[in-house]
């Protein structure tokens, strides 16, 4: 925890009294989550006078201004964030709202200079950031029954629950889900929208070491959807021992939140297979690194402590308008969908067979007065997974198809026929022009 040294001048101590526990919580906020490393921050309130000369001295300028930042440095006690002036006489004069909001505006935006956001070189940078961090410690309690509007990324390593969570969570089967990691390939979205506002899922493909080209990808796909959510969940599956994937995947998301200034959450999710006592060494382990607002233990499976969830993450939404049209589930098209509704089954029937290998690719898609019919291709990597996929006498492409063509039928609400053929594609997994054929999502 940073330690906030607040002084007030003496000139204008009965101004701003009344602004000052609301002014401290924002900046012991905003410095914990910016630079959550153990720091010092010095906050001072001054009247024109003394930021006049302040202004002279430093600056070389005779007039007061409304806020001055001095960054501060490492030193052997730790890290001194910097040192934020502000005069109150100016930012009473300017702003037209509350003297206390006019405190907290200038704050955050001393904290950032501290950090070295720099608004005259950044290319607009430090003003998407203020505008993130007004919204999420302004704005939400003084205008109550806001609607919010916001994204929220699903990370964590691959199994730990992140599509089965994030279905959940839109009471509708969005996202395909196995018991096979790397069961998602590709940032998928998921649309709730109700009273509240809108919040929008990211659910994206496990945090592992990639070794391919597709797992490239994934992996990208997962750490741009950390860099940009306005909250992020890292989700672990709890009923497993912590292992080196799982400090991997903490450790990208520790570097992650740095500088970020919008929050994150632990999930500890499948807390039906386990025993309450063992919940609580990895409630600690995960409180212990500073970077998350809280750690939730979750059962996706069940709902257990999901309405608890969603709750924290409504409130954590910054205020804004819904983005996508409320009658929307996801951005994908259908074709995307039904092509990921297909490579489930093959995920299912195929079991321990065929790790990672597969993908499907819609190669016709016909609507008829009556009925849709389709053809699909599923990709494997060698010729000899082929007969994996087939199974004897071509057993086993007929369960899939039979399983796909019920999902299916259900999806598009209408009759479908669904032809499926296997091909092997040696290399798919490097082929760039195939990824991006995956990917019309
Ligand atoms: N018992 C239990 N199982 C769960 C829970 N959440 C997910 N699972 C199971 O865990 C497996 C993986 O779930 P997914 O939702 O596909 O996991 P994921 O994190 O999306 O995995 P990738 O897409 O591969 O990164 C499936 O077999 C789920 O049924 C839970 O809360 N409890
Ligand atoms: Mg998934």
């Amino acid at each position: 925890m940073a330690t906030i040294d607040l002084q007030v001048a003496d000139p204008v101590k009965a101004r701003c009294r009344e602004c000052l526990p609301g002014l401290r919580a924002v900046a012991d906020e905003a410095v914990a989550e910016l630079a959550p490393a153990p720091a010092t921050f010095t906050l001072r309130l001054v009247d024109d006078e003394e930021m006049r000369e302040l202004n002279g001295r430093y600056r070389q300028l005779d007039r007061a201004t409304d806020v001055l930042s001095f960054p501060g440095e490492e030193t052997p006690e730790g890290r001194h964030l910097g040192d934020v002036v502000i005069s109150v006489e100016t930012a009473a004069a300017g702003g037209g709202s509350s003297l206390e909001r006019e405190l907290k505006v200038l704050t955050l935006h001393g904290i950032l200079h501290c950090l070295g956001y720099d608004h005259e070189t950044d290319d607009g940078e430090m003003e998407a950031m203020e505008t993130r961090l007004r919204a999420r410690f302004l704005e939400p309690s003084e205008v109550p029954g806001a609607k919010r509007s916001g994204t929220v990324a699903l990370v964590g390593r691959p199994n730990a629950g992140k599509s089965t969570l994030m279905n959940r969570m839109l009471g509708e089967k969005l996202a395909i889900v196995s018991d096979k990691p790397q069961t998602t390939r590709h940032r998928l979205i998921g649309i709730l929208s109700t009273e509240r506002g809108q919040m929008v899922f990211h659910d994206t493909p496990g945090l592992h070491r990639p070794l391919h080209r597709l797992n490239r990808r994934m992996v990208h796909a997962a750490a741009a959807a950390l860099k940009e959510a306005d909250v992020v969940c890292l989700l672990r599956d709890a009923a497993t021992p912590f292992g080196r994937g799982d400090a991997y995947a903490l450790d990208l998301v520790a570097a992650a939140a740095e500088g970020r200034g919008r929050p994150m959450f632990c999930l500890l999710n499948k807390i039906d297979l386990i025993a309450k006592p063992r919940l609580l060494p990895e409630i600690e382990r995960y409180a212990g690194r500073a970077v998350f607002e809280e750690i939730v233990p979750v059962s996706a499976l069940t709902g257990d402590g999901v309405d608890e969830l969603l709750e924290l993450l409504w409130s954590h939404l910054p205020p804004g308008k819904p983005r996508h049209d409320p009658e929307l589930l996801t951005v994908h098209t259908e074709r995307f969908l039904v092509a990921e509704m297909i490579r489930e089954k093959v995920l299912e029937q195929t079991r321990d067979e065929l790790p990672f290998t597969t993908a499907v690719v819609i190669e016709a898609w016909e609507d008829g007065e009556k009925r849709t019919d389709l053809l699909a291709s599923i990709l494997v990597d060698r010729e000899s997974h082929k007969g994996i996929v087939v199974g004897r006498g071509g057993k086993r492409i007929k369960e899939i198809g039979t399983a796909a063509r019920r999902d299916l039928q259900e999806f598009l609400e209408r009759r479908v026929y669904l032809e499926l053929r296997v091909r092997a594609e040696p290399g798919w997994r490097e082929d760039a022009a195939v990824l991006s054929r995956l990917e019309t999502g």
